[in-house]
């Protein structure tokens, strides 16, 4: 047995009034924890908060299941009950604190919590947190936990078999895959991640686990469970209010509850405390607010409010970080439709940024280093809102503590996609539950925007042929029909649930949707724009598919080479090898990526090419998209893409790829979201190219539009320049340039191209280029790029010159880190340079003989 100090780490918490004792002691039960399949004999060490599968593999009995085919061979591990056990210590004197629980935090998912071999807990839902009274059950010295956990694919089956009706279920959930009796897919019997079961950019590795911490936590007297604040901003002050749920153990008169503002003091109220449950609601008010923005607004300043609790020499407090700011979903009807689009401290905002999924397919994985790079990731690329979609998981803690600081808003869905989902009253009450955990935990970050019911259930439901499916005879039986179902946990359990615990902010049923039933529009609502893509429409179609709020759409590209090399050998190096696509799971997935390459693209000259132009195609495509809908604002108010990171190495729709490489993507993205813009508007029916400006700069400014008509060679056929005055959050066409005019200059355009650039006193704001061709149709020379190498303490410098226009110039190799620019064009005779972190290349040598840098030319030139 080792020691009480090997085995538990032990977390103090602190709440000091002046000299007093804190009063709650919290201990995570994360060490010596041996785990085994439920008939096996051995015990193996794990890891908690951790997964079966991840233990399985520290312990080398299966092999990593992201490599080449290897996900296929560990379709046995969810077929399997387990059981997780430790032992831990307790001394006498934590035996003597009045009230002893222990929380856990999540138990994904069948769980069967026995301590000191009783029965304490049974756990169906992987996004609830349980708690358990243990007073009773611990003893002095060694205590025995003991979890089972039993297999969801079983289970699920049971539940499956046991209903008359048939459940919808999108093809995300790989059964086939899974290896699952007859196929059936069993994912939506379960309140468990949607995508562990498959999706169409992740594996089907169906985990069980003791995936977030358990807590032994004892007090004495009472204890704070939960602070809601709540404000109302007005001009010169924000009223607040805290409300404050105490559990204490006995009858307490003249306790004292102290409210303080940045360590201040700014309330203190006196309170008798009964057995129980105790609800109390203490109004405050901060003057002179300082309010928080969203990223590219202002500063996200967060004030530190903290509620104490306190009788004699005992305390307990809570502090939380919170923003000041309004935000209001604004749904007005007008020439177009309806509105949809967001205003913060009252200002109409365009919604910039992504849909997150989780990062990996292995949650406890994720780490803090995880959160950061992807959450900086958004922020460098100027977003300002994530969508936490609905078939992942309701995030760590923090996630939205970075969301807060970095002011990213959040769209929150609830954890529902792509699938019809049972409606029995167990059912129900476990979402009810759910949701209360998470609206409570969450609903104090001020960077939560909206909650909404469910990922793209009432467009699969309306549009995807399943409501017909649906036989007289089952709708017949009314309490079965799985659109029942729909309108219990959408419009019932859900909004009723926002209502009660967070009714400052809005709840949309379903994204995408116009209103309750009805899916979406483009006039009206939140869409999903998917013809780019799934209906191989043309890129263009962006600049006609214009919705009130764009909440997804997207093109997918491989991951680069460096990164395909983690998972492949060289023989795997086809598209089309069993390996890259078994790391493909759009069902239309390489075929599209290739078709749409050649309507834009030369045909690569070999497998690293194709790699690289599927990126720069991607960003071409999608950043096409967020610059029809920055033209449109008003019209459009927000583009939020699919999708920002993956959960393993895949051919996605990610910008950036499993191992944080931003790829042409995130660059490109970076790019569009820029606080002010310059984009080409340059329809086949239309006689001349419109140069617009979309801003969302919060002051009117003036300067001077410059285009250029240039050769590649840097030839200057033509200059225009225009003096302007540009409105603040605004979108317009400043120039018209006809196509006529252009024609004199170069017939096919095959040699040509358009530079535009916008500057206030001389210093350049922003640029674009536009080609008149598809990039196939460019006659483009060698670019005769050239560059140096240096190197600083902490970074490798590459500083890169060309003779002639050089596109999507990239830097790669081995590298962990991202350079601060790539996939970037160079003007003509022009120079530019930059950088990256050093991170695993260990000398200037080594960075020189792993650094390739290419453009589109070596794509599809061998002469080079
Ligand atoms: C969207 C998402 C996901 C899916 C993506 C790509 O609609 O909501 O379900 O992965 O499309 O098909």
């Amino acid at each position: 047995m080792k020691s009480f100090n090997n085995f538990l780490l032990f977390f103090i918490v602190f709440s000091i009034i002046g000299c007093k004792k804190s009063i709650v002691n919290e201990m995570e039960i994360n060490s010596n924890w041996t785990f085994k399949k439920e008939k096996d004999t051995v015990w193996r060490t794990a890891e908690v908060p951790g997964t079966v599968h991840t233990d399985l593999l520290s312990n080398n009995v299966i092999e990593n299941p992201f490599y080449r085919l290897n996900e296929h061979d560990v379709q046995w591990v969810d077929k399997s009950n387990w059981i997780y056990q430790s032992t831990f210590s307790i001394t006498k004197d934590l035996l003597t604190k009045e009230q002893i629980e222990m929380e856990f935090e999540g138990i994904d998912t069948y769980g069967k919590i026995y301590l000191n071999s009783k029965e304490i807990l049974t756990t169906d839902n992987m996004f609830r947190r349980y708690k358990v009274d243990v007073k009773s059950i611990l003893k002095e010295g060694d205590n025995t936990l003991k979890v089972v956990l039993e297999s969801p694919i079983t289970k699920g089956i049971e539940k499956y078999d046991a209903i008359d009706y048939q459940i919808e279920v999108s093809d995300n959930d790989l059964a086939e895959i899974g290896k699952v009796e007859g196929k059936k897919k069993v994912s939506v019997f379960s309140r468990k991640a949607g995508y562990h079961f498959g999706w169409d950019w992740g594996p089907r590795l169906v985990t069980s686990g003791i995936w977030r911490p358990v807590v032994l936590r004892s007090w004495d007297n009472f204890k704070i469970d939960d602070v809601f604040i709540r404000q109302q901003i007005a001009k010169d002050s924000a009223s607040l209010s805290a409300s404050v749920e105490i559990n204490s153990h006995k009858e307490i008169e003249k306790s004292i509850i102290e409210i303080s503002v940045n360590d201040s003091i700014v309330t203190s109220k006196e309170f008798n405390l009964k057995p129980g449950q105790n609800k109390f609601t203490i109004p405050f008010s901060i003057r002179n607010p300082k309010l928080w923005w969203p990223n590219g607004m202002g500063e996200q300043y967060l004030y530190n409010i903290e509620v104490k609790a306190r009788h004699k020499n005992h305390s307990d407090s809570k502090v939380n970080r919170v923003g000041l700011r309004t935000i209001e979903l604004k749904r007005e009807k007008d020439s177009i439709g309806s509105s949809f689009y967001f205003t913060v401290n009252g200002i109409p905002t365009f919604m910039k940024g992504a849909n997150y999924i989780p990062q990996d397919i292995f949650l406890p994985r994720v780490k803090s280093s995880n959160y950061q790079h992807i959450l900086n990731s958004a922020k460098d690329a100027n977003m300002n809102m994530i969508r936490v979609w609905g078939g992942g998981v309701y995030e760590n803690k923090e996630f939205y503590d970075l969301c807060d600081e970095m002011g990213l808003l959040v769209w929150q869905d609830f954890m529902f996609a792509c699938a019809m989902y049972p409606g029995d009253a167990a059912y129900l009450e476990s979402v009810r539950q759910e949701a209360i955990d998470n609206v409570k935990r969450l609903r104090n970050h001020t960077s939560i925007a909206l909650w909404c019911g469910n990922n793209e259930v009432l467009s699969a439901w309306e549009r995807w042929g399943w409501k017909q499916k649906v036989t007289k005879e089952q709708s017949e039986k009314a309490a079965n029909t799985t659109w029942k179902s729909y309108t219990d946990i959408f419009h019932k359990v859900l909004p009723e649930v926002v209502e009660q615990y967070d009714s400052d902010r809005k709840y949309w049923a379903s994204s995408p949707s116009s209103e309750l039933g009805v899916p979406e529009s483009h006039t009206d609502g939140d869409a999903h724009y998917w013809g780019v893509w799934w209906g191989k429409e043309p890129f263009s179609n962006y600049n006609v598919k214009i919705p009130r709020f764009m909440s997804e759409f997207g093109f997918q590209s491989f991951p680069e080479l460096a990164t395909v090399n983690k998972y492949t050998i060289p023989e795997d190096h086809d598209i089309f090898s069993e390996v890259m696509k078994s790391h493909q799971r759009s069902s239309i997935g390489n075929g599209t990526i290739k078709e749409y390459m050649l309507r834009h693209y030369k045909q690569p000259k070999d497998f690293e090419s194709f790699l690289y132009v599927s990126h720069l195609l991607q960003a071409y495509g999608i950043t096409t998209g967020i610059e029809a809908h920055r033209k449109n604002r008003y019209r459009c108010m927000g583009s939020l893409y699919w999708q920002i990171n993956d959960c393993w190495p895949v051919a996605s729709w990610s910008s950036i790829d499993y191992y944080g490489k931003w790829k042409a993507l995130h660059y490109g993205v970076k790019k569009a979201f820029e606080k002010t813009i310059i984009s080409f508007d340059d329809k086949e029916s239309s006689d001349s190219v419109a140069i617009y400006i979309a801003t969302d700069t919060l002051k009117n400014f003036s300067g001077q539009l410059k285009v250029k008509l240039l050769n590649f060679d840097g030839t200057e056929l033509n200059t225009w320049n225009k003096d302007i005055q540009v409105t603040a959050n605004s979108s317009a066409s400043y120039l018209l340039i006809s196509k006529e005019d252009l024609k004199k200059y170069s017939n096919g355009f095959e040699d040509v191209f358009l530079s535009a650039s916008f500057s206030t006193n001389n210093e350049t704001n922003c640029s674009n280029e536009h080609f008149l061709n598809p990039f196939k149709e460019l006659e483009l020379p060698n670019p005769e790029l050239s560059y140096d190498i240096s190197e600083n303490e902490t970074e490798y410098i590459v500083s890169l010159q060309t003779k002639n226009l050089a596109i999507g110039v990239f830097a790669s190799g081995n590298f962990d880190e991202n350079f601060s620019d790539n996939y970037f064009n160079m003007l003509p005779n022009s120079e530019k340079t930059i950088r990256v972190k050093k991170g695993n290349i260990s000398s200037i040598e080594a960075f020189k003989k792993e650094l390739k840098v290419v453009s589109l030319v070596d794509s599809y030139n061998t002469e080079l």
